[in-house]
C-alpha cells in the first residue's frame, strides 16, 4: 500500500519531497489537479467536491493514508472529507500551526497563503486552539504561485513582488512566519532574506511529513518491507510541464515511472 498525496497541481511536490526524505520506505501515489488549478480562487463547495473526487481516485490505487498537500484544500475540505473515508487523512495546516506555536516567543505569527486559505482563517483558528492569545496576521500572495511555476524564483521581479506583498508585514512585530501555500517553500530563501534573522520561517510540508510518520507508526501501517519505494504520479492535464517541474525539485527522476 502507498501514501496518497494530492494537490491542486505541482505545488504538492514540495510535500512529496519531504515525504521522500523523511519516509524513504513509503510508496507514494501523487495526484496533481493541473486541469483545475488554481484552487486558491475557488469556492469551498468546489474545493470539497474536487478533493472528494481525488480521494476516491487515490483509493483505487491501494492507498493506506492520504496527505492533502494543498493548503487551500486542507483549509476548506479536510474537515469534511476526513469524516467520509475510512483511512487516515491529514492536511498541512494543523502541523504548520503547531510548529509556529512551538517557535514563536512573542505570539505574533504571520501566515502567507492563497486568497481562499487566508479568508478561511483556518491557520488562525488552529493556532488559537493551541495559543489563545496569539495574534495572527494573514496575507494572500497569489502571484507567488505563477512566479514559481514560471521558474522565476530567483528572478529580480520576485524581489519586487515580495516587497509589494510583505512590506507591511515586515514592519509588524511577527517573529514567526508560516509559508502556508505549497509553492512558497520554493521562495524560502528569498523570503528569509527579506525578513532577516529575527523571523523564524515555518515550512508546513516538513512538519506534515513528520506527522505522517508518527501516524503510520501509531497505526502500525508503516512499510517495513525494506524494498525500495515506488513513486507514481498522475495529473489531470499538462503532463509534460508537470514532469519538468517535478524533475527540477524532486530527488527522483519522474520519467522512471512512465
Ligand atoms: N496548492 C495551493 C495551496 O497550497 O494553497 C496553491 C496553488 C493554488 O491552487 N492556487
Amino acid at each position: 500500500a502507498a501514501i496518497g498525496v494530492f494537490d491542486s497541481g505541482v505545488g504538492g511536490l514540495t510535500v512529496t519531497r519531504e515525504i521522500m526524505r523523511q519516509l524513504p520506505n513509503e510508496n507514494v501515489v501523487y495526484f496533481g489537479d493541473t486541469a483545475r488549478v488554481p484552487y486558491g480562487s475557488k469556492s469551498k463547495n468546489n474545493i470539497i467536491r474536487f478533493s472528494r473526487q481525488i480521494i476516491r481516485f487515490l483509493k483505487t490505487k491501494n492507498v493506506k493514508a492520504i496527505v492533502i498537500a494543498c493548503n487551500t484544500a486542507s483549509a476548506l475540505a479536510l474537515e469534511t472529507v476526513k469524516e467520509e473515508f475510512d483511512i487516515p487523512i491529514i492536511g498541512v495546516i494543523v502541523p504548520g500551526a503547531r510548529a509556529a506555536v512551538r517557535e514563536t516567543k512573542n505570539g505574533q505569527i504571520g501566515v502567507l497563503g492563497t486568497e481562499a486559505t487566508i479568508k478561511s482563517e483556518t491557520y488562525t483558528k488552529e493556532i488559537r486552539k493551541l495559543m489563545p492569545e496569539a495574534e495572527v496576521i494573514g496575507k494572500p500572495c497569489p502571484l507567488f504561485v505563477p512566479l514559481v511555476e514560471e521558474g522565476f524564483a530567483k528572478h529580480k521581479i520576485t524581489e519586487e513582488v515580495i516587497d509589494i506583498y510583505l512590506s507591511d508585514m515586515r514592519k509588524s512585530e511577527i517573529d514567526t512566519l508560516i509559508l502556508g501555500c505549497t509553492h512558497y517553500p520554493l521562495l524560502r530563501s528569498r523570503i528569509m532574506a527579506y525578513f532577516g534573522e529575527s523571523v523564524h520561517i515555518v515550512n508546513p510540508a516538513y512538519e506534515t511529513a513528520m506527522d505522517l510518520k508518527q501516524i503510520l507508526e501509531e497505526q502500525k501501517i508503516a512499510n517495513t518491507s525494506g524494498e525500495p519505494a515506488a513513486y507514481d504520479f498522475y495529473v489531470s492535464d499538462a503532463a509534460e510541464k508537470f514532469k519538468k517541474f517535478a524533475n527540477s525539485i524532486l530527488p527522483y527522476d519522474v520519467d522512471k515511472t512512465q
